[in-house]
């Protein structure tokens, strides 16, 4: 009998924790990066973050109130291993061991990922993932982070968003490292990503335990029915949809040509096997979908992003398109068939300027009719056959958002950053009574 739908909500460790050096943490490229000057807006810090790790408990009761059935969460690698490889830290793994031991008492099902981001800093200096070693590193963290759950944790995540990390923090430079690096070396990151699961993958799979890879994705529409402008959204549709995608699904990467390479650098020999259906469920994150158009002359990318217009937009400026999730989960079974394992929408979720009424309300009307309008989505494409296993809210509390700091409130929760009061939305209300519908 397949296992219950998941209602869940979703987190990640360096947005939620903070205690960045206790307990023999060491520095993640996070903790390096927000201190560069602009890096992250207003200078904010994950320093503090939602102080989960001191606070977990009181956030576990606020997931036992909302009803969840699962809580993806991400394990901090430097907490774990701190220097990236060698030992593990004990009382850093203590942490999520008490965590999952809290989730399963009240019946939540723990779902974590091993790597949202958050790379040692001593991985870092010895090349992050453009050197082939981080892989093996993060294989070794993942078996030993198994070791430790693998009794009680079934479902693993390994990566969270590689397109992200590697657009973001290695060709933009706008994430942690901060790199911006020449399309072939950027692709290299994608593809010791993509081993790093492959590898991480066999050591979960070899314990009798589920390896999943979440990724994000985004439906991809040229900006007219120019000959440039489908080139351009089939280049980016590649980079987004399918460079991480096809080689577990498909056996192999998409053709790169568009991005002046013949192949993807760094392969050797082994690596596609190794990566080829090595995802027991496929993580899709949702947000948006992305309108593109040809680049201007001289370009280094060969496509440009142009503006979805007529759709209402979240306070980040992301505009609201629930059918793309339903658009999105189609396109998937149709682009890869009997390859594609169970599909959970890891994260889904609107950020809006929540503020806390006089008479200690945070209405947020918007977020409700995000929520309900993306899992109708969720709930189209099944009656459309999609094998979709669960659904996860980003985020529980509203926590550091990357370069954006703590200017985004994506959570079910308002939290004061000033004292840390959580404060229930009543998108939490709504989202509860929603649970408590669907799995009555
Ligand atoms: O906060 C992030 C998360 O860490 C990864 N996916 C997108 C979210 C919203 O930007």
């Amino acid at each position: 009998m397949p296992s219950p739908f998941l209602w869940g909500v979703a987190s990640a460790a360096l947005q939620v924790e903070g205690a960045l050096t206790e307990d023999g943490r060491t520095p993640s490229i996070w903790d390096a990066f927000h201190l560069r000057p602009g890096a992250v807006r207003d200078g904010h810090t994950p320093a503090e973050a939602c102080d989960h790790y001191h606070r977990w408990a009181e956030d576990v009761e606020l997931l036992d109130r909302l009803g969840v059935t699962a809580y993806r969460f991400s394990v901090s690698w430097p907490r774990v291993v701190p220097h990236g490889r060698g030992p593990v830290n004990e009382p850093g793994l203590a942490f999520y061991d008490r965590l999952v031991d809290a989730l399963l008492e009240r019946g939540i099902e723990p779902l974590p990922t091993l790597f949202h981001w958050d790379l040692p800093v001593e991985l870092e200096e010895a090349g992050g993932w453009s050197n082939r070693d981080t892989a093996e590193a993060f294989a070794a963290y993942a078996a030993a982070t198994a070791d430790a759950l693998g009794d009680r944790v079934r479902r693993w995540i390994t990566l969270n968003e590689p397109v992200v990390h590697m657009a973001y923090g290695h060709a933009f430079g706008i994430h942690a490292p901060g790199r911006a690096m020449d399309v072939p070396d950027v692709l290299a990151v994608a593809h010791h990503q993509l081993l790093a699961h492959g590898l991480a993958a066999r050591e979960l799979r070899s314990r009798g335990l589920e390896a999943l890879l979440t990724n994000n994705y985004s439906p991809v529409d040229p900006a007219s029915d120019s000959t440039a402008d489908r080139a351009a959204a089939d280049a980016y549709d590649t980079l987004h949809n399918r460079l991480f995608t096809d080689p577990l699904l498909s056996g192999g990467y998409p053709d790169l040509s568009a991005f002046g390479v013949d192949q993807a650098p760094g392969v050797r020999d082994g690596d596609l096997d190794l990566i080829a259906d090595s995802a027991d469920g496929l993580g899709v994150n949702y947000y948006n979908p992305t309108r593109v158009a040809a680049p201007a002359e001289g370009a280094g990318l060969p496509f440009d992003f142009a503006e979805i217009t007529g759709a209402p937009t979240t306070a980040f400026g992301w505009p609201v398109v629930p059918e793309g999730l339903e658009r999105l989960i189609v396109l998937l079974g149709e682009r890869y068939g009997d390859a594609l394992p169970p599909l959970y929408v890891t994260e889904n979720g609107c950020s809006r300027a929540d503020a806390v009424t006089p008479d200690g309300r945070v209405p947020d009307p918007e977020r409700i009719a995000y929520l309900r309008d993306h899992i109708a989505a969720v709930d189209r494409a099944r009656a459309r056959g999609a094998n979709v296993r669960g659904y996860f809210v980003w985020t529980l509390t509203d926590n550091f958002e990357w370069a954006e700091g703590y200017h985004q409130r994506f959570g079910l929760v308002h939290v004061d950053h000033a004292t840390q009061e959580r404060r229930p939305k009543e998108s939490f209300r709504w989202y509860r009574d929603l649970i408590a519908y669907r799995t009555a």
